[in-house]
């Protein structure tokens, strides 16, 4: 391989170097509704049942659980909906994210 390719080979890895993930997290409170938890999560997330309860009671157990991790945007959205959701149902369930280290 030439110089010049081995260059252009090598810019375009920078150029498509992965970008950071972000955590989606769930918050335990002590009013919203476990079954609520769990739909929300199955709706929003597209996370089947047996999964969502765990990571439902991971949170209510410990305070917090990841629920997964996707790009910055898509993270902040899916964050935005279950808290949305959560709203239109009275509950005050809280859905964070953070950068992975
Ligand atoms: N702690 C809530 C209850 O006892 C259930 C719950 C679980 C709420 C997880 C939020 O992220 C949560 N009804």
């Amino acid at each position: 391989m030439s110089d010049t390719s081995t260059k252009n080979r090598t810019e375009t890895e920078l150029k498509i170097a992965r970008p950071k993930l972000h955590k989606v997290i769930l918050l335990n409170d002590d009013y919203t509704p476990r079954e609520f938890v769990v739909k929300m999560l199955e709706s929003v997330f597209r996370i089947g049942e047996p999964q969502a309860m765990a990571i439902m009671m991971t949170a209510h157990q410990k305070g917090s659980a990841v629920i997964a991790v996707f790009t910055k945007e898509i993270a902040e959205t899916k964050a935005d909906e279950a808290i949305e959701l959560s709203q239109q149902f009275g509950f005050p369930l809280m859905v964070t994210t953070e950068p992975e280290e």
